[in-house]
């Protein structure tokens, strides 16, 4: 069965100022587009044709590059568009413990996605992972992730953040640290928090 570009579930101007729309609608409906599509060219007449993504990350080592590349870039925005929104909400219960347990307070773990997600060295992600049952951060590059076998550091991806500059380049131009900073406007929590609980 092929794979789909799942439908936002806000409208592109849903999370301005601290993205626009149209890096939210470029975003979704050509890259993301793009990399379903080849993805599906990839794998057509492969034996992963009929695997889950998470089956391919979980093996991705015994795949073309286009799988891992395309294959990560669709899993990596499918999860990136799901813990973005514009409800304004905050770390609470069991995820806002696990927070101040493994970084001290939110502010710290900002700061230290911040500091991964700056320092990147090109295109990737910074990542907040659950691992053996606890929180870490960490980051991969292109279209990498932890879920991945290739990935130095494996766990189960929380919150993702995406550092390519097609995330950010049209009003942020090259300032990362400036959309790092914004995004945290716009993370919803409790869908991170939901993939917390599921994680644990
Ligand atoms: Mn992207």
């Amino acid at each position: 069965m092929a794979h789909t570009l799942p439908a936002l579930s806000y409208a592109f101007d849903a999370l301005e100022p601290h993205i626009d729309a149209l890096t939210m609608q470029i975003h979704h409906d050509r890259h993301h587009q793009a990399y379903v599509d080849n993805l599906n060219k990839a794998l057509a007449g492969t034996d992963g044709e009929g695997k889950s993504l998470e089956e391919l990350m979980a093996n991705i080592s015994a795949y073309p590059a286009a799988v891992r590349n395309n294959g990560g870039g669709h899993w990596n925005h499918s999860l990136f568009w799901e813990i973005l929104g514009a409800n304004g909400s905050q770390p609470t219960g069991a995820l806002a413990d696990a927070i101040n347990t493994a970084f001290g307070s939110l502010d710290a773990l900002k700061e230290k996605m911040n500091t991964t997600g700056t320092t990147r060295f090109g295109s990737g992600w910074a990542w907040l992972i659950v691992k053996d049952g606890k929180l870490e951060v960490t980051s991969t590059p292109n279209q990498d992730n932890p879920l991945m076998d290739i990935a130095e550091v494996k766990g189960t991806p929380i919150l993702g953040i995406d550092v390519w500059e097609h995330a950010y380049y049209l009003k942020y131009q090259n300032k990362r640290p400036d959309y790092l900073g914004a995004i945290w406007n716009v993370i919803n929590w409790d869908v991170v928090a939901a993939k917390y609980s599921a994680a644990v």
